[in-house]
């Protein structure tokens, strides 16, 4: 649908956990339909493309991330003739449309698995990875879930073990076995003949494993067993490199489609690996997301995907999704947004594509639950020490009315009490908002080529409180001084750039067109400016 084959660069990709954002069947679970009725607000926002968390049949073990029918949808979240009607409302509004596949494991409610798990000679049986106990009896080896516990799941019929990195309701596929491979790859082609522009694949690369599961190597330090192994046998097997080359040209063959993989357990080199002209289009480096806030961090995680990166792929970033507190709870003191404003403008003005979770245009802030009102199993294996990840996956805050507008009936999980004060109908008639500034930047980020395309210069921190870069075309170049600091700051202009004079693009906190013409430029409490080369 797309003219412009670069979308995916140039545009915004905005996250929807569709259990969360809108409920029209009041079963207190959002569905698609939900998500139809507020596109006129996403394109509002001035986004380019929704990434919808799965959306397939699911016995939920792991919400969604367990999928029993990957070309399915789910009855709660509606059927195929919404997801058509969704794609298609999406479409006319120059909306791309992003799917989550999950294919690394399946449910064990999958059919395949099903069959699998019925004899060692049923014709599904190598579709997974099953094994012996080891000679001593017990798991075939050391490896182990990252939510808790062993790999290997055994099965008195069988007399036999399956791994799994996740829960055990989530098998992992074999895709040494050609039918699997085959399997799985039409399953891209099933939704690219729908239509869908786009995917975002789980955990990508562990869809190999070492082909003679060795025991994973050990290490002194880490918190959990799980973190004192050396991931060298199940994550990121050479294998996965002709993988990617196949799924891109098949992805290819269909137009200006897209491809992000989440990379599992990996440094922003090796991710930087997968990227490029015959691999993904993109994938997610964790470094910025991770950073505390600090000037100096941030700067090192951006200079970091950078170099990463060689110029062989464009870069994104992201400060939020499904699996991590939000933003706003890791960095803002209360109720306050003014660092949530500094968030976003970094995301919106760094060279690549920014990735948004929903409600992250509102400053939504995690909530907190009872260890009884835990619902993933990541929450409920490592209470209290790790809370999971239901904080931030709560209803998407709309209005003041009954739960927050999302839902007529009690929601799946609660929604945050900060609703009446803290929602899109309030800070939509609020110039000052969270959701204005979102709105600002990311049209600022349209109309500015440097913003969009330009390179990026990442400058050296002057002192603990300014992160600063350069965005430049040859016909533009765009200053961004972004304060973390509550206490205002003098600023000196570089040597490199001294000797420019700059205009204000941007700043909630002046005029626009304001000439500077010091050396330096007094930077209030938590200022986003932006200047322009005149
Ligand atoms: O969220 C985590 C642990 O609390 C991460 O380690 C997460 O498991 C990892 O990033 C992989 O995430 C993806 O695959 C999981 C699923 O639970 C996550 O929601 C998904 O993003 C298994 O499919």
């Amino acid at each position: 649908m797309s003219k412009n084959s670069l979308w995916w660069q140039n545009g915004i990709i905005y996250q929807i956990y569709p259990r969360s954002f809108m409920d029209t069947t009041a079963n207190g679970i959002g569905d698609l339909n939900g998500i139809t009725n507020k596109l006129d607000y996403l394109a509002d926002l001035g986004i380019d493309a929704i990434w919808l968390s799965p959306i397939f049949p699911s016995p939920d073990v792991d919400f969604g991330y367990d999928v029993a029918d990957y070309v399915a949808i789910d009855p709660r979240f509606g059927t195929m003739a919404d997801f058509n009607h969704l794609l298609k409302e999406s479409h006319k509004r120059n909306i791309h449309v992003i799917l989550d596949l999950v294919l690394n494991h399946t449910s064990d409610q999958h059919p395949w698995f099903k069959e699998s798990r019925k004899s060692r000679d049923n014709p599904y049986h190598d579709w997974y990875i099953w094994k012996d106990p080891s000679p001593r009896g017990g798991p075939p080896n050391n490896w182990l879930s990252i939510f808790g516990g062993s790999g290997w799941e055994f099965d008195a019929q069988l007399g036999q073990y399956y791994y799994h990195m996740f829960c055990k309701g989530q098998p992992d596929l074999n895709w040494r076995h050609p039918e699997v491979r085959e399997a799985l790859l039409n399953v891209f082609k099933f939704w690219l003949e729908r239509g869908v522009d786009g995917f975002r694949l789980d955990v990508f690369n562990m869809y190999f494993k070492h082909s003679e599961l060795p025991d994973n190597p050990k290490k002194l330090i880490g918190l959990r067993p799980f973190d004192r192994q050396v991931h060298k046998y199940e994550v990121s097997q050479p294998e996965m490199y002709p993988l990617l080359n196949e799924i891109r040209k098949l992805l290819d063959s269909y137009g200006s489609t897209f491809v992000v993989g989440e990379t599992f357990l990996s440094s922003p080199e090796h991710t930087a690996s997968y990227c490029g002209q015959d691999k993904l289009h993109a994938a997610f480096n964790f470094e910025l997301a991770k950073s505390p806030w600090k000037v100096k961090r941030f700067t090192r995680a951006i200079k970091n995907w950078e170099k990463a990166l060689e110029g062989r792929a464009w870069p994104n970033y992201f400060l939020n999704n499904h699996d991590m507190t939000r933003s706003s709870s890791r960095y803002c003191q209360d109720e306050d947004d003014a660092r949530a404003k500094v968030c976003a403008a970094m995301l919106l003005t760094l060279r690549g594509t920014p990735f948004m979770y929903y409600g992250e245009e509102i400053g939504m802030r995690d909530i907190s639950l009872k260890h009884s009102q835990i619902l993933d199993p990541v929450g409920k294996r490592y209470w209290p020490f790790n809370k999971g990840r239901d904080g931030c996956r709560a209803p998407m805050q709309w209005d003041d009315s009954v739960n927050a507008g999302f839902s007529s009936t009690a929601p799946w999980l609660p929604v945050h009490p900060d609703y009446i004060l803290r929602n899109v109908s309030k800070q939509k008639s609020e110039p000052s908002s969270l959701l204005n500034f979102y709105k600002q930047l990311i049209h600022l980020r349209k109309e500015h080529p440097a913003l969009n395309q330009g390179n990026l210069s990442v400058l050296d921190p002057q002192n603990k409180s300014i992160l600063s870069y350069l965005r430049q075309t040859p016909g533009e170049s765009i200053l961004i001084l972004l304060n973390f600091k509550q206490k205002q700051i003098t600023y000196q202009f570089p040597k490199q750039i001294a000797n420019q004079n700059w205009r204000v693009l941007f700043s909630e906190k002046r005029q626009a067109k304001e000439l500077c013409q010091e050396q330096s430029i007094l930077i209030l409490s938590y200022e986003t400016l932006l200047l322009v080369a005149d």
